[in-house]
């Protein structure tokens, strides 16, 4: 299975909780994006948040995946508090292909594709620069990030 993941932090050190992830999942890794600094996306006024893309080829199920990341946003000391609220770590499935067909689910438990990610030019700019040639319900991320407002949107280092 190939995995999109949307990684963010806005609390403590997070260019090292982003690193963490990217270090748990190095050996699965296919791609990964720049970090990128975004300001808070949603209703609650917060830090801003550091980002990334990482895209896997794995052997685990997409129920598998969301154990694994929840145990290393765990690791994270990771707290849910608010929804949508500041957070040391936040692992995000985007999407999941099998055999190239995105995997569709609309389990509260595992949401696929997440139902967010084509608003968001915090998960659309990193994975386009992640991936170039990457489609979100058929439509090409290139596309979806038209119009959108990433001038906020800035590279700060790679992993
Ligand atoms: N869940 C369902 N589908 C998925 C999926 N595709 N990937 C379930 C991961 N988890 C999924 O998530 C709540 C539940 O969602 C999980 O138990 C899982 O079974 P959570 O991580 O515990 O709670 P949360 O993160 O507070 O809520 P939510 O709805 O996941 O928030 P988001 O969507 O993660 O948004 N602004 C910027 N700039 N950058 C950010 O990274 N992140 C958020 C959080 C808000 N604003 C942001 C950012
Ligand atoms: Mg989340």
């Amino acid at each position: 299975m190939r995995a999109v993941l949307s990684i963010g932090s806005n609390m403590d050190d997070r260019d090292a909780l982003l690193r963490s992830a990217y270090d748990y999942f190095a050996p699965e890794l296919v791609a990964a994006s720049s970090i990128y600094s975004t300001p808070p996306w949603g209703p609650v006024s917060q830090n801003d948040f550091l980002n990334a893309i990482l895209i896997i080829d794995t052997d685990r199920t997409p129920m598998q995946l969301l154990a694994a990341a929840q145990e290393v946003e765990n690791a994270a000391d990771r707290r849910r508090e608010v929804r949508w609220g500041p957070r040391t770590l936040d692992i995000d499935i985007v999407q999941c292909l099998i055999d190239d067909v995105e995997v569709i689910s609309a389990d509260p438990v595992l949401t696929l594709p997440h139902p967010w990610a084509q608003e968001r030019a915090f998960v659309l700019a990193p994975w386009l620069e992640a991936d170039p040639e990457a489609e979100l319900r058929g439509e090409p991320v290139r596309a979806l990030l038209e119009g959108m407002d990433t001038s906020e949107v800035r590279k700060v280092s790679e992993f």
